[in-house]
């Protein structure tokens, strides 16, 4: 099944490209595609080299740097950006036609049988050469589904490596992708690789759903970014496929890379790390009702269902609010190294909250009434004990 043997293609040197601020020198280009190749990623997608001189000599470069990751370039169908990949070393190129009645009449004005004859000497070509090829129908879920499996049929026919469904537009549910994607899975017997763009939320869970019928590849980029609202992020997929098999996915990527590579893309690029980001955001291993906070103390699986440590990151219990418990108070007193008794603390947790709901309260804030009542406490006990004495 393919969920147990999926592989990355990994796209923020192509799609990540076509997001608005993305500029990336060739230097830049590199260091991503190094952070992405030791994170464990298993292709990397490169801008065509037609696109312009530079992407050319990048796309050169990164094919020469000797990745354990497959290097793919993506071109239009086309014979002349067929060649001008083949020449720059990739291991395999992804090539694209539009299938979808709005761009056959929009666009290029092609019908179904040039398409399928423009794709068959494409393909060939590649083949011939040695490499991998993936031929993929942008907008597939707008175009009609007899022309695409009509097409996908024919391509798989002469040994295409790989069909693509595209959802260009962000427009397919969960339940569209799984269909189509297992329709297709009857018709062809090559690889099926999903590319799912993220306008109405769905990109993730298509992407799954794409694995779950049946598909083997699945298209990401560093924080999703990529045209408009981009495609599934490569953190928030793995997290996906980390709730299916922790196992699988340990082993397979190298996981406390994910934020440094993110953090160097965000910053090339110029936006933060969303505080809500999947894995590495500000408070994705925050926890804070009282609640919450006492069964993570007794067993983080309770409320956690990826394990921080995974990540190279930790967790966080937020105790300095209304919401708070003393157990998650108990617990802080103890990193203080003040010795408080369970009735102690519940009275301490009482006044903490009174203190909450006048205003908003820090951590700092809590540590300093923890102190207070500490000596409070303690000097009460040295009364109480010279009390005893007389
Ligand atoms: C685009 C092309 C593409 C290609 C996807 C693919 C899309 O419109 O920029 O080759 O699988 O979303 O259709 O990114
Ligand atoms: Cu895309």
């Amino acid at each position: 099944m393919s969920l147990e043997n999926f592989a990355i293609i990994e796209s923020t040197l192509r799609e990540g490209e076509q997001f608005a601020n993305a500029f990336f020198t060739s230097d830049q280009k590199v260091e991503i595609a190094h952070l992405l190749d030791a994170f464990g990623v298993e292709y990397l997608e490169l801008t065509s080299p037609a696109a312009s001189p530079q992407s050319r000599d990048d796309c050169a470069r990164i094919a020469g740097l000797g990745l354990k990751a497959k290097i793919l370039t993506h071109t239009r169908c086309h014979m002349d950006d067929a060649k001008q990949a083949i020449d720059t070393g990739v291991d395999g190129i992804d090539v694209l036609f539009g299938t979808s009645s709005f761009l056959r009449e929009f666009s290029h004005g092609k019908d179904i049988p040039y398409i399928i004859e423009q794709a068959i000497e494409v393909i060939e070509f590649i083949k011939g050469q040695g490499l991998e090829v993936r031929f993929s129908s942008e907008d597939s879920f707008r175009s009609d589904l007899v022309d695409l499996l009509t097409i996908y049929r024919a391509v798989d026919k002469i040994g295409v490596t790989r069909v693509g469904i595209a959802d260009t537009v962000g427009v397919a549910n969960p339940r569209q992708v799984y269909d189509l994607v297992r329709t297709l899975r009857g018709v062809v017997s090559c690889d099926i690789e999903f590319h799912g763009h993220n306008d109405t939320g769905c990109a993730i869970a298509n992407a799954y759903c794409a694995l779950e019928a049946g598909a083997t590849h699945i298209d990401t980029s560093v924080l999703g970014i990529g045209e408009r609202n981009g495609i599934p992020p490569l953190g928030g997929m793995i997290a996906r496929m980390y709730t299916h098999n922790p196992e699988q996915i340990r082993r397979k990527y190298n996981l406390p890379l994910l934020r440094e590579v993110e953090n160097y893309v965000a910053g090339l690029v110029g936006v933060d790390v969303p505080f809500n980001n999947y894995i590495t955001g500000y408070t994705a291993f925050t926890h804070k009702a009282g609640i919450h906070a006492k069964a993570i103390l007794n067993n983080p699986s309770t409320y956690e269902i990826l394990d921080p440590a995974d990540f190279g990151l930790t967790r966080y219990l937020h105790i300095a609010h209304r919401l708070t418990g003393w157990n998650a108070v108990k617990q802080r007193a103890d990193q203080l190294q003040l010795n408080l008794s369970d009735p102690q603390v519940k009275v301490v947790t009482a006044r903490i909250k009174a203190e909450a709901d006048q205003r908003r309260l820090s951590l700092d804030d809590v540590d300093v009434l923890l102190r207070e009542y500490h000596s409070e406490a303690l000097q009460a006990e040295g009364i109480g004990e010279l009390m005893a004495v007389a």
